[in-house]
């Protein structure tokens, strides 16, 4: 007889029940949890800068091509996040890991977002699979820095408008980010396609996730690997999955429980302080 297949299950209350006695929660999030922040996600409107999409951009060869070019694309990106804040998502998952660490039960978040959003509403437990936009790698001798400054450099002020007449500023190497240490080419200390992500991150990433009792999946299309593995994977071991999410994904199939909405909305509730809790 064919097995009976049912699809993810949208009952909040079943997913209370099991959040309440969950010890270890992993929170993978994507660009989606920083929509509601006013922060363009990859793959839905506002994905273009000037005629690119970032996944031309964020690309080792287009580095190499045209550093002024990339580095205006990630200076742009760098300025916009200034004007931006946590939302009551990023706030929510916060709140959640401050209240929950008293029990002895630990909230992690591994996030593909570079816009340190979860680390600016109080996160503390996080880990960034592909880098953020301040921090600096440098091409020559692999330092890494924090780096805040606006602009990074004299020479991208005003520089990165989006519109896609804006012109390519083509600034000399020697005017782009330069390394404190030995005066190479700094470039921004993120994963581009066709790049491995951090051995040290990916391995954290993997321990969180084998003790993991429960999983949300925030905002993410799911399509980038290899985090795009991660929820199958942890529901294939039997781990419930709950997808939060404005549509059905490539993996929504595999998983326990599938909110469908603006995660600034359902995550507050979902995660909100429940009756059992000291
Ligand atoms: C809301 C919402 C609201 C909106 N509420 N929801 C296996 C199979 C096939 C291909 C590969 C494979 N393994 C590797 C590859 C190649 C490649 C890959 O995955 N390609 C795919 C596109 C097919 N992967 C890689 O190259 C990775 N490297 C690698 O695997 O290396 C192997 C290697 C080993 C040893 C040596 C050498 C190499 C690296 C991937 C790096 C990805 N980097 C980027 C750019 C980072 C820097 C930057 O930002 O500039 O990361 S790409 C971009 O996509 C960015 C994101 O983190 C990532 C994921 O996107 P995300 O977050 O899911 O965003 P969106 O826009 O796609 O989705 C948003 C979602 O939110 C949507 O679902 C909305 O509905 C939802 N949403 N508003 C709730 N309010
Ligand atoms: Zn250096």
């Amino acid at each position: 007889m064919a097995e009976e297949t049912t699809g993810p299950s949208d009952n909040m209350k079943a997913f209370r029940e099991i959040f309440a006695k969950a010890k270890n929660i992993v929170v993978l999030s994507g660009a989606g949890i920083s929509a509601e922040s006013g922060v363009p996600t990859f793959r839905g409107a506002g994905g273009l800068w000037r005629t690119f999409q970032a996944q031309q951009l964020a690309t080792p060869e287009a580095f190499a091509d045209n550093p002024s070019l990339v580095w205006e694309f990630y200076h742009y990106r760098r300025e916009v996040m200034l004007s931006k804040t946590p939302n009551p998502a990023h706030d929510a998952i916060a709140g959640m890991e401050k209240r929950l660490k008293p029990q002895g039960r630990s909230v992690v978040v591994i996030t593909q977002n570079i816009d340190e959003l979860h680390k600016r509403a109080g996160s503390d437990n996080i880990l960034e699979l592909h880098g953020s936009l301040f921090k600096t790698r440098c091409t020559k001798c692999q330092d890494i820095k924090e780096n805040y400054n606006s602009p990074i450099v004299p020479a991208l002020k005003d520089k990165g408008a989006p519109d896609p007449n804006a012109e390519d500023a083509r600034i000399p190497e020697d005017q782009l980010p330069r390394c404190k240490e030995c005066g190479g080419l700094l470039r921004p200390h993120v994963v581009w396609f066709g790049e491995a992500l951090d051995v040290q991150v990916l391995n954290q990433a993997q321990q969180e996730m084998a003790k993991c009792d429960l999983c949300l999946l925030v905002g993410t299309s799911s399509v980038v690997y290899p985090a795009a593995a991660f929820a199958p994977m942890l529901a294939m071991r039997g781990v419930p999955v709950a997808e939060f999410n404005l549509e059905a994904t490539m993996v929504t199939d595999k998983m326990k429980f599938h909110f469908e909405g603006k995660c600034g909305e359902l995550l507050p509730q979902a995660v909100a302080r429940h009756d059992t809790e000291p």
